[in-house]
């Protein structure tokens, strides 16, 4: 049976803004306060979901989020009608009110872990919302993302939803963005790579000093169980934790994975001859034959990978069995990382051409090309029963890039963000939009 990975993007909500609100994210806190356009930023990441479908990619769509969150504003102690709600808290608390406001759910690489059906002990794709909570702004997010994801992927028969774990810090989970699956076909069993930060049990681990780590060994491990998946197709790495400290804040900003392929940096993890081995033996005891390709750090260091974003890139298999590596228009105006790259195309190895997009918008808040992006592999059947809404299609793409032109505003500042009236635009946009990709009712606003 033929299978598939299918990237579903998250499509950027009406209220994207610079929050700064994510310390250790080196651009969310150097961008802080400008101001944003969010229909450019929208407008962006469906010109990269049009692109990739034209290429002949499976490409699928992700809904935002409502926003300001007035229920979590309510949750925090402000009250009265919801516009009152928003200027309590602007008058009170700004940094609240941004935190509510953010769109940060468009970096759907954090939205789950999801396990394809070959790895999992039911034969199903398995789902665990991703809780978020070192950061406020995004602990706020799995609620609606569980109902979104539940509406896209409702069979039961084939699709299981975990909930987020408990909502500590020990068991800081931040979804696929630690998370990376090698195969030799994705119908096929694979070996899953969750790579954590810190344990919150186990002192023997070392951890950052200066940056939070935001994932746990103790929550990858969970989720593992959670899904049902064999030890012999597991692999867990700790990434080092200095380069966390240097503004690696998920392992997605240094290193990515596809098909039997992982492209990293020298620094990225602990450990690295042990875990490459181990990855090896696994994937080869489900018939896989792994490459590794490091860039080292004579080449590109950690600074030019955290500031150009070439690992947050898209490896994209071909059908010819090469791949296609997506990067963010960051990475051309960064020599060193761009003389890379032409290196690494033109050596004959599997990795044979860069495409490159503008994703500015996204990219000053840290969110390039793969954090825009959640993978699910499916096979036929399965993709058969995935909702058709969030498919992208050439209308649905006319469909989207009209609704964002008709709804998003393209400048926000914080004083925007104060108006209670930004809050009936985004109800009014994502009210349309859930009929746009046949949601239902997903959002507070629609089941309340
Ligand atoms: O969680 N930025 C996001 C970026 C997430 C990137 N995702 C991956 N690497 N997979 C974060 O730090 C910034 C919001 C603000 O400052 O307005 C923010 O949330």
């Amino acid at each position: 049976m033929k299978s598939y990975e299918v990237n579903f993007d998250g499509l950027v909500g009406p209220t994207h803004n610079y929050g700064g609100l994510s310390y250790g994210n080196v651009a969310s806190q150097s961008n802080s306060q400008q101001s944003s356009n969010p229909k450019e930023a929208a407008l962006q990441g469906l010109a990269k979901m049009k692109a990739l479908m034209d290429m002949g990619f499976q490409q699928g769509v992700l809904a935002p989020q409502e926003r300001p969150d007035v229920a979590a504003l309510r949750r925090l102690g402000f009250a009265g009608t919801d516009a009152q709600v928003i200027q309590q808290a602007a008058k009170e608390a700004m940094p609240l009110l941004v935190a509510s406001c953010s769109a940060s759910s468009m970096w759907v690489a954090n939205a789950a872990t999801v396990s394809p059906s070959a790895d999992t002990a039911d034969g199903r794709v398995h789902f665990t919302a991703a809780n978020l909570n070192c950061k406020y702004h995004r602990s706020i997010e799995h609620p609606t993302t569980s109902r979104v994801l539940g509406a896209m992927f409702a069979n039961p028969q084939h699709f299981a939803h975990h909930a987020a774990l408990p909502a500590v810090a020990q068991f800081g989970d931040e979804g696929a963005a630690n998370h990376t699956r090698f195969c030799r076909a994705y119908g096929e069993a694979g070996v899953e790579f969750f790579v954590f930060g810190r344990s919150a049990f186990d002192t023997r681990y070392p951890a950052p000093q200066k940056y939070p780590a935001r994932q746990t060994l103790e929550a990858s491990q969970a989720v593992a169980r959670l899904h049902g998946l064999r030890e012999e197709g597991v692999v867990y790495a700790q990434q080092n934790p200095s380069v966390i400290d240097q503004g690696v804040f998920h392992n997605d900003v240094i290193a990515v994975g596809n098909g039997e392929v992982l492209f990293y940096h020298e620094d990225a993890f602990l450990e690295t001859d042990k875990m490459l081995a181990e990855l090896s033996s696994k994937l080869a005891k489900v018939g896989g034959k792994f490459q590794s390709v490091c860039v080292p750090r004579s080449a590109v260091t950690v600074d030019d990978a955290v500031r150009s974003y070439l690992f947050n890139s898209q490896l994209l298999s071909r059908p010819d069995g090469s791949m296609l590596l997506i990067v963010p228009e960051e990475c051309r105006s960064n020599e060193r990382v761009w003389q890379y790259l032409q290196g690494l195309t033109g050596t004959g190895g599997v990795i044979r051409e860069v495409k490159v997009f503008d994703l500015k918008q996204s990219m000053q808040n840290g969110g390039g090309p793969a954090c825009l992006r959640l993978r699910v592999a499916l096979n036929e059947t399965e993709l058969a029963a995935v909702n058709p809404g969030v498919i992208m299609t050439a209308p649905l793409y006319d469909s989207l890039t009209q609704w964002v032109e008709r709804h998003y505003r393209d400048r926000m500042t914080e004083n925007d963000l104060a108006d209670p009236q930004l809050l009936l635009e985004c109800r009014a946009a994502l009210d349309e939009l859930t009929q746009i990709l046949k949601l239902g009712a997903v959002y507070p606003f629609q089941i309340n």
